[in-house]
């Protein structure tokens, strides 16, 4: 029976259409008889808004009855892409939505790409960050997201004659239906000014008495689990002028100005800065993560002062998820929060402070760790600066205690990096504090224990933990590839894999099974027709579906070398041009596809891009090579486009130079799509291979521990034939742009800090079994079978399973049916 109880909303088609329509009229404000695809794609999601809305009341109230304690993820990014159909699926009311549609004469599918991104990160992070949420929903655990509401996201990437360029992201120009503004839930926030001791009954107490205020307005967007009812709350943080600092303005007169300086608070959350170290440093920058961390402490204390009264049961309640230290001013904040307006003793709030905070660090190399100089900090934050001296002399003091007077270690453990400029190294800061540090991979664990947290190690081994990265099979498997999906639910005898993806090694017994094969082919195939239409829209480029799909797509970044990957594509090309036919009749025929943005300051990474470009200029044009081999560059990679790119690939690329990928994550996508990996063992890959076998992929180049001492042999080392032609080739100007193209060569046959000159060998032998193996559809298939059935452990699930249990102290808090 339906009760009330059990929410408004119905979810049988006939209901859906009234809804959709309702929301064509009312929402949307065009006729019900009248409305584009775009339109109803604006009321779908409007009535699937709606369902979500009933579902995170019920989980608030049911967390808010129980009061278990919660968890606070903070991140400054978050990858979330399109959500209409990661919704619907995660509501189990997708076939009945496509079902409504397709009476009104609409396509589920067709309106589903109407969408834009919401690209709110750069890459890696800020994707983990979503695939987080989705399992945190979807495990029931009783946590929140807390980010910033960019008004525009990660730029647009544009590509004129190879040349990358950058267009803004005007992701909200066409509103957004799946947020809500919460114009109640708004916080001030301080910068600038001054600190003054005063005297507060009795005792010594500091004011911050600030130069600017800058109103926070939570934007609050819906996560549902797949499976249950529980669905949880993603707050992003826009700015807004502050009511308070404005009336002085206007009461003096100066109405004008008074107006154009309101509109400097929405700068702060205008736009998403690109992964690039060199804006380190930046006032906006330093702004953003402050105005973030404020708003969500404040709102934070709010909920538990709601509900209690004493901060002794504050780390009982509350878990901090700090994701890298772009929000580690929440450790400085809770401190002020707590000494300089609740009033607790220095010590007590240390203590507090000290079982609240779990610490991810996503960097390998010291040079990316994020230092704040201490004159922008204490311009910004003058009272944080205080405490952050405040902190570290405490810090360093307890650890003359422990290590005595070795100088070079205290001060390579210091928060206060004295150097020219002298710095706040935000690593440090976050190590001392955090109750937990956690690497992203066995390797990288191990390289923050020997290497970039050594001392810290030492001090205090029982803080480092490892948790491996995951995806969400939701996303990845069930969204963007419904054919594997069935199949998979088909050979496995149920869909209970999409919520414990251990089943999937269920698929082994059958990796040899003659009709799975058949159909794995199939769904391949089928994912495979998806992509080379996109493609052909693309570039105009037709690709045969009988060649290997060959995929790289990530950040463009020197360390991924992407520029390996089209080295080897000109010796590839160079070798199809240099054979008679019945040698070209032997070769297993190639697309490769490359795709990824480059930081708009990153020079190398946007000749490597135009690189590309010139090479796919000439061997695409090239009818001596047709079919054989092809190389398309896809632009704009993002969320939505890896949702197509992926299930269709049959080779992924993930060439990092080892020790240098702190994990990787696309790979997990691809691994789940049965996708062959070639890869080095770096990052999440050594851990792949443990789960899947090393006869099951392609692996090639130095080791970890190998690098130092090719490094060391330095430019004097020989560049192999094969590498010293493809090179030369460039040099001489076969793809064009000569001169443009020397520096790129130089850096291989110079430093070659990478490695690409000394694992090119190995690289080709490395491509050359992937060829073998593909000419044996057989013993491919089933290595590709392999690859999803050893999958599981990629799972964030399983992540977030740690992370709950081992860092957070968290347990379940599911919405009973019954409630
Ligand atoms: C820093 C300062 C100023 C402006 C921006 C930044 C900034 C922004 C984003 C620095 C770094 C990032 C993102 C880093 C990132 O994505 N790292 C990747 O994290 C993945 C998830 O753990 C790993 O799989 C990758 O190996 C790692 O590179």
């Amino acid at each position: 029976m339906f009760g009330l109880m059990d929410g408004f909303l119905k979810n049988d088609p006939i209901s859906l259409q009234k809804d959709i329509l309702y929301h064509v009229e009312y929402t949307v404000a065009r006729s019900r008889f009248s409305f584009d695809d775009f339109e109803a794609y604006q009321a779908l999601a409007h009535s699937v808004r709606d369902r979500l809305i009933e579902r995170s009341h019920d989980t608030q109230l049911f967390f808010k009855r129980k009061d278990p304690k919660r968890v606070y993820f903070l991140s400054l990014e978050f990858l979330m892409g399109r959500s209409l159909s990661n919704s619907v699926i995660n509501l189990g009311i997708r076939d009945q939505y496509a079902e409504a549609l397709s009476q009104l004469g609409f396509e589920f599918e067709v309106l589903a790409e109407q969408e834009g991104d919401a690209a709110l990160g750069n890459g890696g992070l800020a994707r983990l960050s979503a695939c987080q949420m989705d399992s945190m929903a979807t495990l029931d655990y009783p946590a929140w997201g807390y980010g910033l509401r960019y008004q525009y996201g990660l730029f647009r990437q544009v590509i004129l004659d190879g040349i990358q360029h950058e267009q803004p992201d005007f992701w909200l120009n066409f509103g957004n239906p799946w947020e809500t503004e919460r114009v109640h839930v708004t916080y001030p926030v301080k910068f600038y000014g001054t600190v003054e001791e005063e005297i507060l009954n009795g005792e010594k107490c500091n004011v911050w008495n600030p130069g600017e205020l800058v109103e926070a307005v939570a934007y609050d967007n819906p996560i549902p689990g797949y499976g249950t009812r529980n669905t949880i709350t993603l707050r992003l943080w826009a700015g807004k002028p502050s009511d308070q600092r404005d009336m002085e303005a206007f009461n003096t007169g100066d109405y004008i100005n008074a107006l154009v300086s309101r509109q400097k608070a929405e700068n702060i959350s205008s736009v998403l800065y690109p992964d690039d170290r060199s804006y380190q440093g930046k006032e906006l920058r330093l702004k953003q993560q402050y105005f973030f961390v404020s708003a969500s402490i404040q709102d934070i204390i709010r909920r538990f002062k709601d509900a209690h009264s004493n901060f002794d049961e504050f780390p009982d309640k509350v878990a901090l998820q700090l994701n890298d230290t772009h929000p580690s001013l929440a450790i400085v904040e809770v401190m002020r929060v707590l000494v300089d307006e609740e009033h607790l003793d220095w010590h007590k709030a240390w203590d507090i402070v000290c079982k609240l905070f779990s610490f991810t660090i996503h960097a390998v190399i010291a040079e990316g760790l994020e230092k704040i100089p201490v004159d922008l900090l204490g311009s910004l934050l003058p009272r944080h600066l205080q405490i952050i001296y405040d902190i570290n002399f405490n810090f360093v003091e307890e650890l003359k205690k422990r290590i005595g007077l070795d100088y070079d270690r205290l001060s390579r453990m210091s928060i206060v990096e004295e150097a020219a400029v002298k710095t706040i190294r935000m690593a440090n800061l976050s190590v001392v504090c955090a109750h937990t540090v956690n690497g992203v991979s066995t390797v990288h664990s191990e390289l923050l224990k020997t290497k970039l947290f050594k001392d810290f190690y030492e001090l205090w081994p029982e803080k480092f933990q490892c948790m491996t990265n995951g995806v969400t099979q939701r996303r990845w498997i069930v969204v963007s590839n419904p054919s594997l999906c069935a199949l998979l639910s088909k050979w496995l005898g149920t869909e209970a894999w999409i919520r414990n993806v251990d089943l999937l090694t269920g698929l082994r017994e059958y990796a040899d099974d003659a009709d799975l094969q058949q159909e794995w082919m199939m769904v391949k195939k089928v994912n495979k027709m998806r992509l080379a239409e996109y493609i052909e829209a693309m570039s105009g480029v037709k690709v045969s579906l009988d060649a290997m799909f060959d995929v790289q797509t990530k950040r463009i970044h020197e360390y991924k070398r992407q520029l390996l990957n089209i080295l080897g594509i000109i010796h590839r090309y160079d070798c199809i041009k240099n054979m008679d036919k019945s040698q070209q009749s032997k070769v297993v025929p190639r697309v490769c596809i490359i795709g990824g943005k480059a930081a708009p300051g990153y020079e190398v990474a946007k000749k490597i891009i135009k690189l590309c470009h010139a090479v796919a200029e000439k061997i695409n044009n090239d009818s001596d090579v047709g079919d054989l081999l092809k190389l398309v560059f896809i632009p704009d990679y993002n969320v939505s486009l890896a949702e197509v790119v992926i299930p269709g690939a049959d080779l992924s690329q993930h060439l990092s130079t080892a020790g240098h990928e702190a994990s990787g994550t696309g790979s997990m996508k691809f691994l789940m799509n049965g996708c062959l990996l070639l890869a080095t063992e770096d990052g999440s890959t050594v851990e792949i291979v443990e789960e899947i076998g090393a006869e099951n992929l392609f692996l090639f180049g130095a080791k970890i521990h190998e690098v130092p001492e090719l490094r060391e042999k330095g430019p004097a080392h020989d560049v192999p034939l094969q590498c010293a032609r493809v090179l030369r080739l460039i040099r001489d100007g076969h793809f064009g742009f000569q001169d443009y193209f020397q520096s790129l060569c130089d850096s291989v046959e110079g430093e070659d800090f990478y490695l690409l000159s000394s694992d090119f060998g190995s690289y080709l032998e490395a491509q050359a079994a992937a060829d073998k193996a593909f000419a044996d559809p057989k013993k491919w298939t089933k290595m590709s079978i392999l690859s999803t059935a050893g999958s599981g452990r990629f799972s964030s699930d399983r992540t977030i399973r740690d992370y709950a249990e081992k860092s957070w102290g968290i347990e379940p808090c599911r919405f009973p049916s019954e409630f």
